[in-house]
């Protein structure tokens, strides 16, 4: 039986701002991700430090937070089976200087900070990141 799986995706302000969008949506498509919600927004600085909260103590937390917060976002709800692992392998190393060829984040990431796309890493963090963005009622299909 299949056993189909959720998970959070974000094309970042960086992604965003190089019209990056269209391509990034075709590689889910492409790639057998089922698009359930999506939407176009901003986060505030609160609202970034809220979503990566585990980073909070980390050096590049400042950082990152004013980056997620700078601009337009994509937020998406992707299902397929093994959808946290398979969109992890298809958007490539965290730094892309380490992401293999055909990642998206081998396209469009251009330094480990401005890396185009986020994705949950685990099914816990997806349950989490998917209500941050989305009501219940959203994801209700
Ligand atoms: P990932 O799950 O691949 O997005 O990577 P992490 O959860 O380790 O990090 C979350 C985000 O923090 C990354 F997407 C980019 C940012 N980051 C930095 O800016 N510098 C670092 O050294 C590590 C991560």
């Amino acid at each position: 039986m299949k056993t189909l799986q959720r998970t959070l995706t974000i094309v970042k302000p960086d992604a965003v701002r190089r019209h990056a969008i269209g391509d990034i949506i075709e590689q889910f498509e492409k790639n057998g991700f089922n698009i359930l919600c999506m939407k176009m927004l901003e986060i505030s600085k609160h609202q970034a430090e809220q979503f990566y909260a585990v980073h909070a103590s980390r050096p590049f937390f400042n950082s990152l937070t004013d980056f997620m917060s700078s601009g337009p976002i994509v937020a998406l709800a992707l299902e397929k089976e093994n959808a946290v692992a398979d969109l992890r392998k298809l958007m490539g190393a965290t730094n892309p200087a380490n992401a293999e060829e055909g990642t998206i984040r081998k396209k469009w990431a251009t330094s480990i900070e401005n890396n185009a796309i986020h994705g949950s890493d685990a099914e816990d963090t997806a349950r989490f990141e998917l209500s941050f963005f989305f009501a219940g009622y959203e994801l209700a299909q």
